[in-house]
């Protein structure tokens, strides 16, 4: 029995969807960053940074950083289709699955807290920090549909650890909008994971 942290509309979307094609029976624990409740005491002492997803393993250990634990998952579960059983197609999934949480939620991370790059910068200097990040994330969508939207990386009939991550990393702060104009074919394949049974069902519960 897995046991996971998480938040609506947070990042432990993918990890429910991860779990729910490995079949693993979970439990979720509500607890973030920004809603004091009973467990984020326990998130602290689990993650340091109080970061969801935070996953807790049968014996105890903790998992954190989205890509890890999806690789964890895809590794652990091989029937999951989490992770290719393919050697070089695997390859190209870990560097999809690294080029997401190193460039995408990473920007994510300064568009919603730009004092914690700038701790001494007026709301003016913070608006431009924000709107550049901006930018630059969906420059990055960009990037990663031109490098991964092919067939040996990219699989929207039958998502794994990417499809899954991409899917909730681009509901935020306008990327899905901004593939729609610039690039409508991944755009519509994004479209056709958010339908795979496993993901539209934790999609509708997280209220997107
Ligand atoms: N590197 C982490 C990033 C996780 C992350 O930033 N999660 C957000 C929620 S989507 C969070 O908990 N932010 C709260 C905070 O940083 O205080 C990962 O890939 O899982």
């Amino acid at each position: 029995m897995f046991r996971l942290f998480g938040a609506d509309r947070s990042g432990s979307a993918a990890i429910e969807m991860a779990l729910t094609l490995c079949g693993a029976e979970y439990r979720l624990v509500t607890a973030s960053s920004w809603e004091t409740g009973a467990g984020q005491d326990e998130l602290k002492r689990l993650n340091p940074l109080m970061q969801v997803p935070t996953l807790v393993l049968s014996d105890g250990g903790v998992l954190t950083e989205s890509a890890a634990i999806l690789t964890h998952l895809g590794l652990a579960f091989p029937l999951s289709g989490l992770l290719s059983q393919d050697a070089l197609e695997r390859a190209q999934q870990l560097r999809a699955l690294v080029y997401l949480a190193s460039n995408c939620y990473a920007s994510i991370g300064l568009i919603d807290y730009p004092e914690r790059w700038l701790p001494d910068a007026g709301p003016d200097q913070l608006d431009r920090l924000v709107a550049g990040a901006r930018h630059k994330l969906h420059r990055q969508w960009e990037v990663f549909s031109d490098v991964f939207y092919n067939p040996i990386a990219w699989h929207p009939d039958a998502p794994g650890a990417v499809e899954i991550l991409a899917c909730v990393v681009s509901q935020w702060s306008g990327a899905r909008e901004h593939l729609g104009r610039s690039r409508p074919e991944f755009y519509a394949s994004l479209e056709i994971v958010d339908q795979h049974p496993a993901v539209e069902s934790v999609l509708q519960r997280h209220g997107w």
